[in-house]
């Protein structure tokens, strides 16, 4: 277990991401309606976008931070297997909370006469969406019944000054938070907490069995890092807020008061459809002086990244244990990072032959929502969607190599399940031990190609 700690406040990273060449800055004007959001689309999956110009806002906004490895790389200051290792060690070995007096994200105070409209630049993303939203913000409670601390992650329109609609989906910790508070007649003290610590952004993007109801969210976030995360009293609430974020918004959440939300493009690609939705009044906003806002597109990469090396650390460990011959995972990006898997085998014996089939199964017990399964060889690239096609086309035969698992349970967004129940789908792309000679790729000198010895000289057609 590693015991590495790291800085991963969010002025650290951003520091480090600077550093690493990995941000682009637009200086021009831009627009937060539909322009902003769609400069991210369009570079989506590569640097930080930063924005220091948003037309009527003087905060600047950032987008698609943890869009890509290599950011998420600069920005934890460690590599992906690094950022899995801190993932695993986190929920079994949280850190408390640290709780300091001097709070950066306390600067500006804000308790009566502001208009969350004209203060924040919260994006209107997408045209078929229904508003403007406030995308990447972190909800932090404690829960009525049990106490502990949840952060998770819940869009919110913007309906006027002080008035969020909020999406809480059935599931979720905030949701039963909310539930609770409302049988016992009371409304829910809540804390939207953009740009805080990564750990925290991880952590409030972690869900089900790999984030248990009983695990305090912000003290796994220490776990993450290595050091406990430095909170501070709210203004307005009884919460203890991360002392060094960029911008919070207090409030309450109250079973009285309900509002149309949506629609809204989600991760999947899809709008979500237009609903009631619980109202978050807004108590108090404070920031720090210069406040940098963070913007996720609902559909684009940062939300599916900001999962993809949880879930892959919770299946390697499952896979690791279960069937050791199992050697590297990775969560696609064509699959949003959630529905399917590569999964890389090295067998070393006849006897490992058939092994590959249990990772597959074992892989849909682990995580829920996985529905492709693809299991290689260890000389097949992971992670370059050209060699897993390769092994795809080269040994696997389709009346053999198919595993279908009929009326599982996957995501229930996913528009061609019914309701969330669909066939699983495993393909075994490997070969079987006895027969790796015959599968062999022919290996060409490993040259160092120098391009400054390679000319546009054409061929002469002449003579
Ligand atoms: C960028 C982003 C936006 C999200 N938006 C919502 C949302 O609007 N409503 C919701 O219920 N879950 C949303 N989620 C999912 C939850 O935040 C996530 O599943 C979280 O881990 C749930 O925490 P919990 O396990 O404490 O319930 C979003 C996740 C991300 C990463
Ligand atoms: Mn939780």
């Amino acid at each position: 277990m590693t015991q590495q700690i790291l800085d991963t406040r969010f002025r650290s990273a951003l520091g480090r991401l600077s550093e690493a060449g990995r941000v682009l800055t637009y200086n021009e004007a831009v627009d937060p309606h539909l322009e902003l959001a769609a400069y991210m689309k369009k570079l989506d999956g590569d640097k930080l976008l930063h924005f220091p110009n948003v037309k009527g806002y003087s905060m600047p906004v950032i987008g698609n931070l943890l869009s890509s490895k290599d950011d998420c790389e600069a920005a934890f200051g460690t590599d992906f297997n690094g950022i899995r290792g801190l993932v695993e060690r986190a929920i079994g070995n949280p850190i408390p909370p640290q709780v300091v007096e001097d709070a950066p994200v306390h600067e500006v105070v804000l308790t009566t006469g502001f208009d969350v409209r004209e203060l924040i630049p919260a994006l209107f993303h997408a045209p078929t969406d229904a508003g403007r939203y406030i995308t990447a913000g972190i909800v932090v409670v404690r829960d009525p019944v049990t106490g502990i601390y949840n952060a998770s992650y819940h869009r919110l329109q913007l309906l006027g000054p002080d008035r969020l609609g909020i999406k809480l989906d059935f599931g979720r910790h905030l949701r039963l938070a909310y539930e609770r508070a409302k049988e016992q007649g009371q409304s829910l003290e809540v804390a939207v907490c953009l740009g805080a610590d990564l750990a925290l952004h991880f952590t409030a993007a972690t869900m089900g069995s790999q984030m248990p109801e009983e695990a305090d969210e912000l003290a796994v976030a220490g776990g993450l890092s290595g050091r406990a995360l430095t909170v501070t009293q709210a203004k307005t609430v009884d919460l203890l807020v991360p002392s060094e974020a960029e911008i919070i918004l207090e409030g309450f959440i109250s079973a009285a008061d309900e509002e149309v939300e949506g629609p809204f493009g989600e991760f999947v690609g899809f709008a979500a459809p237009a609903a009631a939705a619980p109202i978050l009044k807004i108590s108090a906003i404070t920031h720090r002086k210069k406040p940098i806002y963070h913007a996720i597109n609902g559909y684009g990469r940062e939300t599916i990244m900001l999962r993809k090396y949880v879930l892959e650390a919770s299946l390697l460990k499952v896979l690791r244990s279960a069937v050791p011959i199992v050697v590297d995972a990775d969560m696609t990006a064509g699959g949003l990072h959630r529905f399917h898997a590569v999964v890389q085998v090295k067998k070393q014996s006849r006897q490992h032959d058939g092994l590959q089939r249990n990772a597959i199964l074992a892989s849909f017990g682990a995580l829920k929502d996985l529905d492709l399964v693809i299991v290689v060889d260890d000389d097949i690239d992971i992670r370059d969607p050209m060699d897993v096609e390769y092994a795809i086309a080269t040994r696997m035969e389709a009346s053999k190599d198919l595993i279908k698992i009929p009326g599982a349970r996957g995501h229930e967004y996913v528009r061609v399940s019914d309701g969330g129940i669909r066939t699983k789908l495993g393909i075994d792309a490997t070969v079987p031990f006895e027969e790796r000679d015959r599968f062999k790729r022919v290996k060409f000198l490993d040259i160092d190609v120098d391009p400054k010895k390679f000319t546009n000289t054409p061929v002469d057609t002449a003579s």
